[in-house]
């Protein structure tokens, strides 16, 4: 309030307001002028690089009023707002996604192939902002954009990585991993070094009493870490909303300690203190679907957790309202467990520094937060030493001792007879050494608790989460399916697809209503059409033959049909099974005579995902994929008939290029594994088929578009667990035609079998847990009838179309909504 300027002032600054461009010429001279003024530079060497900064600067400028005013708008209507805290935020690139949702994309285009570009090149000279691993950052990213374009008050909170995920590269087959320094230059991100809040590590408690006699706990000593936040506008599409992305990075407290110890000439620990500070935000974990308890993560968790929970509640207390109309005015959604710790944090807020007595405080918090579930494999489920927790953070451990008490103390009650229950529910695990279980900690401190596909909410209630769900009834757990944005993943990925949607669906509005598709179903005869459709997708086909042939120098036929399965390499998301079905293929080709092989339909098989560093059997299968292209795609007897792709690095950004370019698609994760996948939707919504097992969204997909549009196959959950027991106890065998396949991996055919024992004892000699061998024989069959069917073109593209036209229910948009009505509680801010 004392930095406003006073009224009689304020004139000045209303007459004076800054005008963003509005037509081409506007445009383009506020390039000209961030080229020679911001970058000091001029027409005799403005690179690239260059009038990509300029561009984004001039758009910048452009998103900078309309998010002044939406955070003005959200101060002056003082609006519930939702809180979305993700340890990942897999955005990609920016601009395109800014120009599109401003819709100054055509005068961009315009403007810069006037000053002498081509607006591709500008756009792809971006850094993809990759702080994420794979679906659960890339929702994130998906939420974000619907909430701005629903006009939701949202807010994001993160933590601004140095290193994103590392860069991939395939060195002699190999995953090499190089790290990701993506801030060299970001115009998206704004530093707010006024906004710094002081974090508490280590240290003890201790208690004392206050003037009335009630006795308080003081955490006191340790260490201190500044955060600073750093903000990144989020555009909504159509609509002037943009929301605030609020990342955070540490750095040391400037304390009087470090000018104590410069002072006395030990400059190398006062930069040792900064440095260690510094890296707490340095890098993102790189595991996807598997936790690794190690206390730099822990100290991640916390450090964002606070920093985003002081700013929370200091946006609160401005409102000066009652403490118990908190969870009226603050939604907090918990991506995942990484958050959870901002149950303690705001409990221990509550009672240390504002004086609630417990339960007041305690029905504030479970009012305040909902929990998502991704994933129910137990090597994700997040677990921290209790000694660890103490250590880090003493007053914490103390809160979730008594959280873990009141909530024991009532489960007894309720359940008497039942002792077994008490430590099967505890959130403390009696094991050696004792831990903390996040996700029963989230569970019981929120109000709602939600899987992220049908079968996958049913699973956490069945199976990890059985208990909790006869303790507080079933109500407070439920399903919000996933979605995806389709103004990244169609009308940015897919211009040429975009507008004829929007030729035959009345305009680009299906963008905000992606049911409006289902218009679409009245063109799939229409020969004209589907003619045009099919030619898109070659088109796109061809875009990535290029893309194919210049990064691999690998040639590839667009007529061919192109399979492909990216996404993160997993055991259980089966890229085994692919490859395995791909040398099946490889062999039953080479078995063929010359006429024979010319009655087959060509394929392209492609790959592309990055393991986590430490995966072993991740990397074997990389490994093992790229020996198969090497041999099968010098291989004459072949030709076009197979080739096997690996695409190294798979980002956001390659896959806007791959994702349009697909014939299939494969999601075949043993069934009750894929909480729900996303690249399913984004594949089939470009106008691509799906080879998939019955798993995760697979199954509303189906719903859907109807069975005879998708390619299922493969055990079906409920049998999964039979299944491991027979294997366990030798009732286990494996068929002739995967028996060959291993043969052929075991002779060398595809370089030294010593390298790929351990991927083929997995699944004959270890109990197969992914199910490989017995989804194996419906697997090839599927395709096939996949093969067949490709032949059949018309048939093939009126299937594509009609899977698009239905498949409105998959946009973020609809969500958003749900989570907006059952879960937050909050409305829409008029613009
Ligand atoms: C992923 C799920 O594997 C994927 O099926 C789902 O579509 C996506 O989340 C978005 O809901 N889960 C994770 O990435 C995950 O659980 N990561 C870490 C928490 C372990």
């Amino acid at each position: 309030v004392e930095a406003s300027i006073p009224e009689p002032q304020r004139e000045a600054w209303t007459k004076n307001q800054f005008e963003s461009f509005k037509d081409q010429g506007e445009f383009e001279k506020e390039v000209v002028r961030h080229v020679e003024t911001t970058l000091a530079r001029s027409m005799f060497n403005c690179d690239e690089t260059a009038a990509y900064s300029a561009t984004a600067l001039a758009f910048r400028d452009r998103l900078i009023k309309d998010w002044n005013k939406t955070q003005q708008r959200q101060t002056f209507t003082d609006s519930k707002r939702i809180y979305y805290l993700s340890l990942e935020f897999l955005m990609g690139r920016a601009l395109d996604n800014a120009m599109l949702n401003v819709k100054g994309k055509d005068i961009a285009k315009g403007g810069l192939n006037e000053l002498g570009f081509r607006i591709e090149d500008i756009i792809s000279q971006e850094n993809d902002a990759a702080l994420g691993n794979g679906g659960l950052g890339r929702l994130a990213a998906c939420f974000l954009d619907s909430m701005a374009s629903l006009n939701y008050p949202a807010w994001g909170y993160g933590l601004r990585y140095r290193y994103g995920i590392f860069k991939q590269e395939i060195i002699d087959g190999y995953q090499v991993e190089v790290p990701d320094y993506w801030l060299d230059f970001n115009p998206w991100e704004f530093p707010r070094h006024d906004v710094t809040v002081d974090i508490q590590f280590y240290g003890h408690v201790r208690k004392s009493q206050d003037e009335n006699g009630k006795t308080v706990a003081n955490w006191e000593g340790g260490e201190v870490v500044t955060a600073v936040a750093y903000d990144m506008p989020i555009p909504g599409y159509d609509t002037p909303s943009t929301n605030n992305l609020r990342l955070w990075s540490s750095k040391a407290a400037s304390g009087e300690f470090d000018f104590q110890k410069f002072n006395n000439g030990e400059y190398e620990s006062s930069v040792a203190d900064q440095q260690r500070a510094e890296t707490i935000s340095a890098v993102l974990y790189p595991n996807d679907n598997l936790e690794r308890g190690k206390e730099l993560r822990l100290k991640q968790q916390y450090f964002w957790v606070a920093a985003s929970l002081y700013d929370i509640v200091r946006r609160f207390k401005k409102s000066k309202r009652p403490w118990s109309e908190f969870p009226d005015q603050v939604a907090i959604q918990l991506n995942d467990t990484h958050p959870t710790l901002a149950v303690v944090e705001l409990q221990r807020i509550l009672l240390d520094k504002e004086g609630l007595e417990w339960d007041e405080a305690w029905n504030i918090v479970t009012a305040t937060f909902g929990y998502t579930n991704h994933t129910v494999l137990p090597e994700a489920l997040e677990k921290w030493p209790v000694g660890l927790v103490q250590h880090l953070l003493p007053r914490h451990l103390q809160i979730i001792y008594d959280i873990n008490l009141f909530f024991l103390q009532s489960v007894e009650k309720k359940f008497p007879e039942d002792r077994d229950m008490l430590s099967r529910v505890s959130i403390i695990e009696e094991s050696q050494p004792k831990m903390v279980r996040m996700a029963y900690l989230a569970i019981v401190g929120s109000h709602k608790v939600n899987g992220v596909a049908e079968l996958h909410s049913d699973l956490i209630q069945t199976t990890i989460f059985k208990d909790f769900v006869k303790i507080y009834g079933a109500d407070k757990f439920t399903n919000v399916t996933n979605g995806i944005t389709p103004r990244r993943w169609l009308h940015q990925a897919n211009p040429r697809l975009s507008e004829l949607i929007a030729s035959k669906t009345g305009g680009y509005d299906y963008l905000k209503d992606l049911t409006t598709l289902n218009k679409l179903e009245q063109y799939v005869d229409d020969k004209d059409f589907r003619k045009e459709w099919a030619e898109i997708k070659y088109a796109n086909k061809v875009r990535l033959a290029k893309y194919i042939k210049s990064t691999l120098d690998i040639t590839v036929n667009p007529a061919a049909l192109f399979d492909v399965q990216v996404k993160r390499i997993h055991e259980y998301k089966r890229q085994q099974l692919n490859i395995f079905g791909v040398i099946y293929r490889y062999l039953q080709l080479k078995e063929m005579s010359p006429e024979e092989r010319k009655k087959q339909a060509p394929r392209v098989s492609i790959f592309g995902g990055k393991a986590a560093p430490g995966y072993w059997m991740a990397k074997q299968i990389i490994h093992l994929i790229n020996n198969v292209g090497s041999v099968v795609n010098k291989d004459p007897d072949v030709g076009d008939l197979l080739k096997v792709i690996y695409l190294e690095d798979y980002n956001v950004s390659k896959a806007e290029i791959i994702i349009p370019a697909s014939d299939l698609s494969e999601h075949i994760s043993t069934a009750g594994t894929e909480a729900s996948g996303t690249s399913n939707m984004k594949f089939v919504l470009n106008g691509g088929l799906i080879i998939g097992t019955c798993d995760g969204a697979n199954i509303e997909i189906t719903r859907e578009i109807g069975q005879d549009n998708i390619f299922l196959f493969g055990t079906l959950s409920e049998d999964v667990e039979d299944l491991r027991h027979n294997h366990t106890y030798g009732k286990h065998s494996v068929d002739s035609g995967l028996q060959k396949v291993f043969e052929a991996i075991t002779t060398g055919k595809f370089g030294d079998a010593n390298d790929f024992g351990a991927l083929v004892s997995a699944v004959r000699d270890h109990g197969d847990y992914y199910l490989v061998s017995d989804d194996f024989q419906s697997y090839v069959d599927t395709q096939k009838m996949v093969d067949e069917e490709y032949k059949n073109q018309e048939e093939w593209v009126s299937k594509c179309i009609r899977s698009v036209a239905r498949m409105g229910f998959f946009s973020s948009d609809r969500c958003i909504n749900e989570y907006a009505e059952e879960i937050w509680n909050i409305e829409p801010l008029a613009v």
